[in-house]
């Protein structure tokens, strides 16, 4: 049995949540509430770096969601999330790691005012949407005009960058300017998988809360 430890406002637990959806994985979901559970003994047994997510398949944990991910496709290949052509393998990696090391430090100020964390000065936030910019472009060049970025077929490509995807628009982001994407956009978050990981308005404000909370006590 598969159980599953996260957080559903987190993305880095949203890609391996619409992962399991996807590939009609039956699961135990954990939620880990990050604000103390994460650093109790069980769950530092689990994972000593107090991250979600995590994975445990009969006694066997993995943590970090893309070994996660690696994992899955590994023991349970049917429905497949990878890519079959060279081209596409190489598109599928390239649209993961950008994602995280392009699209998540670009972004970050733009979240931080999305979720009203502080002040972020005007010249920050046109930086940040620049640079996410570049990423979009980026994005819609390797989609083209076909309905996932490696095709017909659902990848982790779609994963990793479609659990961002319904942010764009609150983030700022002019998506008039990407109808692909959008059109993408709306493809992925009619899927079950989305629909079911999707946070609440009620997830969002809570969560909001918990963080002032957190920086009010930081003194931030
Ligand atoms: N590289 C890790 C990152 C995991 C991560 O940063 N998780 C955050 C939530 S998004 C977390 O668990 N934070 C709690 C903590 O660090 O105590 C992955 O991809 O799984």
């Amino acid at each position: 049995m598969l159980t599953f430890y996260h957080t559903p406002l987190s993305i880095n637990s949203r890609r391996v949540w619409v992962a399991l959806l996807e590939k009609n994985l039956p699961f135990d979901a954990h939620v880990v509430a990050l604000s103390g559970d994460q650093f109790q003994p069980e769950f530092l047994a689990l994972n000593p770096f107090h991250h979600i997510p995590v994975l445990v398949d009969d006694g066997f944990t993995v943590i970090e969601s893309f070994a996660i991910l690696d994992y899955l496709e590994a023991k349970y290949p049917t429905p497949s999330l990878l890519a079959t052509t060279p081209e596409d393998i190489a598109k599928m990696r390239m649209v993961e790691m950008v994602t995280v090391n392009e699209l998540v430090p670009a972004i970050n100020p733009l979240t931080k005012q999305m979720m009203g964390f502080g002040q972020e000065s005007d010249e920050a936030i046109a930086a940040a949407q620049q640079k996410a910019e570049v990423v979009l472009t980026f994005y819609a060049d390797k989609l083209g005009d076909r309905p996932f970025f490696c095709g017909d077929q659902l990848t982790l490509a779609d994963v990793v960058a479609g659990t961002f995807a319904p942010w764009f628009e609150a983030l700022g982001l002019p998506m008039e300017n990407y109808p692909t994407l959008q059109a993408w956009t709306n493809r992925l978050i009619e899927r079950p998988a989305w629909q079911t990981t999707q946070p609440t308005q009620e997830d969002l404000a809570a969560f909001r809360d918990r963080m002032q909370q957190r920086m009010a006590a930081q003194g931030q």
